[in-house]
């Protein structure tokens, strides 16, 4: 019988920046590479990302009830919902309410609390709306923070260097917080960069990837894409966890080649195609 609900769907809740790949337009061909339709609700419009010295930015929080309630009218369901970049306060409030009616038994919420990088929040990040932050941490079947935003929703000071143990009992904080899986991406470890992964009552496991390169822009929501569409089609977390960090690796590699701008993110389509396969 015909339905909306005939394919694998996830949902985007994310902003869109036109120019510096990341969020909406990084997640929808990724999602879409890995045979999953992908469904944008845009926190904000941007004429490029916040790590530009200037931005246009719209911040599209009282367009989003009246967005949802046609979502509601249609019938969606998502196997998959994802967070990300959010603009506002308030806004913080409409994902909730958006999880709350859009969250079935069989939906997989993947949680990016997309709040900053190297020890310092985004430009549009207000400490209340990092406090806010912390109230979607109970939704996330799978939270993705790096380093920077663990400490941030823990109140723990950021440092560079960390132990596994200590990055480990991060995410034992955040479980403590609500969330039930927890990745805590690029944590530097000699030449590579580890992703811990936290199942409860599963030894933590740690993925290391060789440094290719500096981090690039985008790439957390690359990392948080893939995740997202390789758990809904069924991967176990290490092994989703494994494909991002080895796809951004070869991403970075590339965009050093063709001396892209740091800003501008990474040349993931020349790659896509292996996310096909
Ligand atoms: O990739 C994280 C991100 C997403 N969206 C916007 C950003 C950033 C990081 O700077 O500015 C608008």
């Amino acid at each position: 019988m015909e339905s909306h609900n005939n394919q694998k769907k996830i949902a985007v809740v994310n902003d869109f920046s036109g120019f510096g790949r990341c969020s909406i337009t990084v997640a929808l061909p990724v999602i879409s590479a890995m045979k999953v339709q992908c469904c944008p609700l845009p926190t904000s419009i941007l004429s490029n990302h916040t790590a530009f010295d200037s931005f246009f930015f719209d911040d599209y929080t009282s367009k989003m009830e009246p967005y949802m309630a046609e979502w509601k009218k249609l019938g969606l369901r998502f196997e998959g919902i994802c967070t990300g970049f959010l603009g506002s306060k308030e806004q913080i409030a409409l994902v909730k309410k958006f999880l709350e009616e859009f969250t079935g038994d069989d939906t997989m919420v993947l949680a990016d609390p997309v709040m900053g990088d190297y020890g310092q929040p985004y430009a549009t990040y207000t400490p209340e709306m990092c406090n806010e932050m912390k109230k979607l941490v109970e939704y996330a079947d799978i939270l993705t923070p790096n380093l920077t935003e663990a400490c941030i929703l823990t109140d723990t000071p950021y440092k560079e260097n960390w132990e596994m143990e200590e990055a480990a009992q991060l995410a034992e904080a955040l479980h403590q917080m609500g969330a039930d899986k927890i990745v805590i991406s690029g944590i530097p470890q000699g030449s590579c960069l580890t992703n811990l992964c936290y199942e409860p009552g599963q030894e933590v496991k740690l993925v290391s990837t060789e440094k290719a390169g500096p981090a690039r822009h985008g790439t957390g929501d690359i990392f948080s894409s893939i995740i997202a569409a390789d758990v809904v089609n069924g991967a176990s977390l290490e092994d989703a966890v494994r494909k991002a960090a080895e796809f951004i690796r070869i991403c970075i590699i590339s965009s050093i080649e063709r001396e892209i701008p740091m800003t501008d993110g990474v040349c993931f389509e020349d790659h896509l195609g292996e996310l096909v396969k």
